[in-house]
């Protein structure tokens, strides 16, 4: 029979992740783009608050751990892995081409990441199933609570940003506008900064495909065939090795 996989074939990364974050999604798919093989340690939501601090003291994930390293924050990841392993590269060579790969992916993860939170746990319809989904990796004793306290929690982080004010049909407009300078953007290009696939593409992509998996973003997208193309063109690009 097939023999147990030795210490010796171990990935050496190991991917500290919340499954359904937009920011591990970015972080995956960057790392099979690069073809690098990794592990990943679902973290219970509640671990963040005591045990994974002492990884990364704002008790977030995505962190990424390789060898004696400890990185923290997709935009961080992303910087090291393209240092540590360039091929195939994920910035622009071009200095004025990094900025604004830099101001997308800052949108993506600053602005477009809080749509996201709304439609997952804004919208009282999605809040259940997605708290649900987000309490699997507690231990059994801590689940109910966590899918219990998550909405609330969610709904207070999206107040204070102050997208949870707004009445939804401003934010479906807003969202809207999005996907419509996504559009104008990408014209007939096929990348949103070079003539390859950077971290921009694969920080907005993650934040729209997770937003989608709601009923509600998923209608906003489909109404854009432009930006749908170029997700299935990111979603080709960074999917894992089959
Ligand atoms: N800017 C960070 C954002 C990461 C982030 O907000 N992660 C959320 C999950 S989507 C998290 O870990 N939340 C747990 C907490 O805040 O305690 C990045 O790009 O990695």
């Amino acid at each position: 029979g097939a023999s147990a996989p030795t210490l010796v074939d171990m990935p050496e990364l190991v991917l500290h992740q919340f499954e359904s974050s937009p920011f591990c999604d970015k972080v995956r798919r960057l790392l099979h783009y690069k073809q690098k093989p990794y592990r990943t340690h679902e973290v219970p939501p509640t671990e963040t608050l005591v045990r994974l601090r002492r990884l990364n003291p704002t008790g977030k994930v995505p962190v990424l751990e390789h060898r004696e390293v400890v990185i923290s924050d997709s935009t961080e990841i992303a910087r090291y892995l393209e240092d540590t392993f360039p091929e195939p590269p994920i910035f622009p060579t071009d200095p004025k081409a990094r900025a604004l790969c830099h101001i997308l992916e800052d949108w993506a993860d600053e602005s477009l990441y809080f749509y996201e939170a709304w439609f997952r746990f804004g919208l009282s319809e999605n809040a259940g199933e997605f708290s649900r989904r987000s309490s699997q990796s507690e231990p059994p004793l801590l689940r109910k609570a966590t899918e219990r306290a998550l909405p609330t929690l969610m709904r207070n982080v999206l107040r204070l940003q102050g997208i949870g004010r707004k009445p939804p049909e401003r934010v479906l407009t807003d969202f809207d506008r999005h996907l419509e300078a996504l559009e104008r953007w990408l014209g007939d290009g096929d990348w949103l900064v070079c003539e390859h696939l950077t971290v921009a593409d694969v920080a907005v992509y993650s934040q729209l495909s997770c937003a989608a998996e709601t009923a509600e973003a998923q209608g906003v997208v489909a109404d854009h065939p432009t930006a749908l193309a170029w997700m299935e063109r990111v979603n080709g690009a960074t999917s894992p090795p089959v």
